[in-house]
């Protein structure tokens, strides 16, 4: 496995404006894996492919989602939420890539879950407060992000769940379980 050719192979996927992202979570997940002891290279690794399928339409990712035994309870959430586990999948199958714990961030970089790992911290944190990120409250949760991963995430999960309150959506299970473990964490350190 060859990083620049994961990384021409990403930029294919996506616009420009998906691959600036990209590259600001790239730079963020860096900063933070430094800060927080997590591993640079599978911090780096993970947040150059944690959006690879986000542009993909809806039905191939529908498909892949049925014919590959993902979860089929994403369906009935949002759309969103099925570029991660779509993701997850892609870049195992197409570049065979296996560690689990890139795969893991990778698949739950938008729902979180119980039990985050420090890499499924990083990835979901450096998502939520790269440069171009702009929504209110990003300039708080970048603050939180210097002192406490988990702080940064509770905050991060609440604007997230109080914006699809407000739209009338479904909130993914695994984001529940994720902010009230991340609060227990908090709580227990
Ligand atoms: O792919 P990105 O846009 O970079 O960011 P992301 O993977 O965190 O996706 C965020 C979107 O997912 C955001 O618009 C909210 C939406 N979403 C829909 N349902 C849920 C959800 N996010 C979470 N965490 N939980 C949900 O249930
Ligand atoms: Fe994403
Ligand atoms: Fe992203």
């Amino acid at each position: 496995m060859n990083l620049d050719k994961l990384r021409a192979a990403t930029r294919a996927q996506m616009p420009d404006k998906r691959w600036k992202h990209t590259l600001g979570v790239v730079d963020a997940a860096i900063g933070l894996a430094a800060r927080y002891g997590g591993h640079p290279a599978k911090a780096e690794l993970a947040a150059l492919l944690h959006d690879y399928s986000k542009a993909w339409a809806t039905d191939r990712m529908e498909t892949i989602i049925r014919e590959r035994s993902l979860p089929p309870e994403l369906l009935v959430y949002d759309k969103e939420l099925w570029h991660a586990h779509v993701g997850a999948w892609a870049v195992a199958s197409e570049h065979g890539i296996e560690d689990e714990e890139v795969l893991d961030a990778i698949r739950y970089h938008t729902s979180g879950r119980e039990g985050m790992t420090l890499l499924d911290k990083i990835v979901c944190l450096a998502d939520y407060i790269e440069p171009g990120r702009d929504f209110p409250g990003v300039d708080d949760i970048r603050m939180l992000a210097e002192s406490s991963l988990e702080e940064a995430l509770v905050a991060a999960f609440g604007s997230t769940i109080e914006v699809l309150v407000k739209r009338g959506k479904r909130i993914f299970p695994l984001t529940v379980a994720a902010r009230n473990d991340l609060i227990l964490q908090m709580k227990q350190a």
